[in-house]
């Protein structure tokens, strides 16, 4: 352990109030009927961090109906293109404004390194701008030869009111990735924050409400998934719910949304396989595994988190990466050289050690790492760099999403081989395949089962092109032109031309 790279605690204050979360429901700013409000203390430094609103059913009806009214009276629903892309610009511009309060409390609340916090808010910046682009873009379909007297027109239209239920893991890009995409369409939304990270989604609200949004158009309810994201998934009035989350709860949306029969768009995770080929860039493929493995400290779905290297250079990949995961800064969130910072929760921590151990006991082997992390001046949780070798592809460390800092190493012998166990996985989110040669990149590329698929690279994503997964991995997409669709409905008008009596 005394050969990683670790950094202690900062001087950095620690914000002297916690941050004060209330709902958004119609315009207005609220706190729960009946009081309730729910504590988030820091993963990384145990201290109290934010107070929010904890909503229950009252709350959750009310923001519905303001959601439903504010579609139905067409304020934004029936708003043009331009307008609508100059609120969600002067949103990005507003964002841009106030990233280091973002950050700030995001780090706080998630434990991921400050640094990395401002990246992703860049990032979501460049989303809101993006989906500005499309509100002014998006069109529907003319069909002209259908005879000398019909025109049919396919018109799209919003499908309403969406409800979004985000996750823990990057809250303020996961907001980005659905909210102004929802918005450019011309719905109106309840947004769901995780009860475990909702203020910089509050501190989005504020900004929604600044940049002149109409009443109603975004409300924010605050709290857990029992009640409010079971009614969002359930009300007659939520057309649509996009979430990203677990594999569990994506299908219990699913069963709780079939009775009105609203569309659901999912993003559920992974157990994403890199392949690597004997012939591969040994250094380029251990640089990306070892960023792939560490980024947001494994809790991220697109985690490259299971590698599946031919048997010839398995032995030389692996001392690379071992290598190189040395080198990577874990330590306090607050100070800009951490790269790796703390894990979510405590509950979340054994789960990931279980993992470990479980492999352990059945014959993997341990080349680094392995355990809980000491941070000198810290008391919160944080998990070793750690890489698992041998895995079988039967053992749970290869078949589930562990969410952690940690890497499975499988071998194989030839390429239909490491196809079979790249496909092996229930889930279908990335891949990647790591080869000198195009051919063999693209046979990969084309017989792997996943939403995206990376060649000589990891973890690259770009407004422009969709993301989501296949299997149980989820359903519908994120981002470019498709991340727009999934909050359109088509029309079909056919028009008859001429003499309408016969
Ligand atoms: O997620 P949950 P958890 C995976 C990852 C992680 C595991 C558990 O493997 O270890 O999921 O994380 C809301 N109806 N991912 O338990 O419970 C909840 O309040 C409607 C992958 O934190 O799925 C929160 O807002 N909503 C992942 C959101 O769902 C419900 C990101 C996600 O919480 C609900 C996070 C219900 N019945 C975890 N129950 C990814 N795809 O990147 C809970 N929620």
């Amino acid at each position: 352990m005394t050969d990683l790279t670790l950094i202690p605690a900062t001087q950095a204050q620690l914000p002297a109030d916690p941050f004060k979360g209330r709902h958004l429901i119609d315009g207005a700013w609220t706190d729960s009927a009946d009081g309730a409000t729910s504590e988030r203390y820091s993963p990384a430094h145990k201290v109290l961090v934010s107070v929010a609103a904890k909503g229950g059913t009252a709350e959750t009806e009310a923001a519905i109906s303001a959601a439903r009214r504010a579609f139905d009276n067409g304020n934004w629903s029936r708003s043009s293109g331009q307008d609508r892309a100059t609120l969600l610009l002067k949103v990005a511009d507003l964002i841009a404004r106030d990233i280091d309060r973002i950050a700030l409390i995001e780090t706080l609340e998630s434990g991921k390194p400050i640094s990395q916090a401002k990246a992703e808010i860049e990032i979501a910046i460049d989303l809101w701008r993006y989906a500005a682009s499309l509100a002014r873009t998006m069109s529907g379909e003319s069909h002209n030869s259908l005879g000398p007297d019909m025109l049919g027109l396919v018109l799209k239209e919003p499908i309403g009111v969406a409800g979004i239920i985000c996750p823990w893991n990057f809250p303020f890009l996961i907001v980005s990735q659905k909210l102004p995409f929802a918005l450019a369409a011309g719905c109106t939304a309840v947004v769901k924050p995780s009860e475990l990270t909702p203020s910089s989604t509050v501190i989005l609200g504020e900004l929604l409400v600044e940049a002149g949004l109409p009443t109603g158009v975004v409300n924010i309810v605050l709290g857990y998934g029992d009640p409010v994201g079971a009614m969002l998934s359930t009300h007659r009035d939520v057309d649509m719910v996009s979430f990203t989350g677990s594999t569990a709860v994506g299908k219990r949306i699913v069963a709780a949304a079939s009775d009105t029969l609203k569309k659901v768009s999912l993003e559920l995770g992974g157990k994403n396989p890199q392949v690597i080929f004997p012939d591969a860039d040994l250094d380029q493929a251990a640089d990306a595994i070892t960023f792939g493995v560490y980024f947001n400290a494994g809790e991220c779905c697109n985690s490259g988190s299971r590698i599946i290297v031919h048997e010839d250079v398995a032995e030389e990949l692996v001392e690379k990466v071992v290598a190189l995961s040395r080198k990577v800064p874990f330590g306090d969130p607050l100070d800009p050289r951490t790269q790796v910072g703390a894990i979510i929760s405590t509950d979340h921590l054994d789960k990931i050690d279980g993992y470990v151990q479980e492999a352990a006991k059945s014959g993997a082997g341990i080349a680094l790492g392995g355990g809980a992390l000491r941070i000198d001046g810290l008391d919160g949780q944080f998990y070793q760099p750690t890489v698992v070798t041998g895995v079988t592809p039967d053992m749970p460390i290869a078949l589930d999403e562990v969410f952690g800092p940690v890497l499975s190493v499988l071998t194989f012998k030839t390429a239909d081989e490491a196809i079979a166990l790249a496909n092996s996985a229930s889930y279908g989110l990335s891949a990647g395949v790591w080869s000198r040669d195009v051919s063999t990149c693209l046979d990969f590329a084309r017989r792997v089962e996943a939403g995206t698929v990376w060649s000589n690279t990891w973890m690259d994503g770009y407004a422009e092109l969709p993301f989501g997964g296949v299997k149980q991995s989820g359903q519908g997409r994120e981002l470019g032109r498709y991340g727009l669709e999934e909050f359109l409905e088509a029309k079909t008008v056919q028009l008859r031309i001429g003499d309408t009596r016969a």
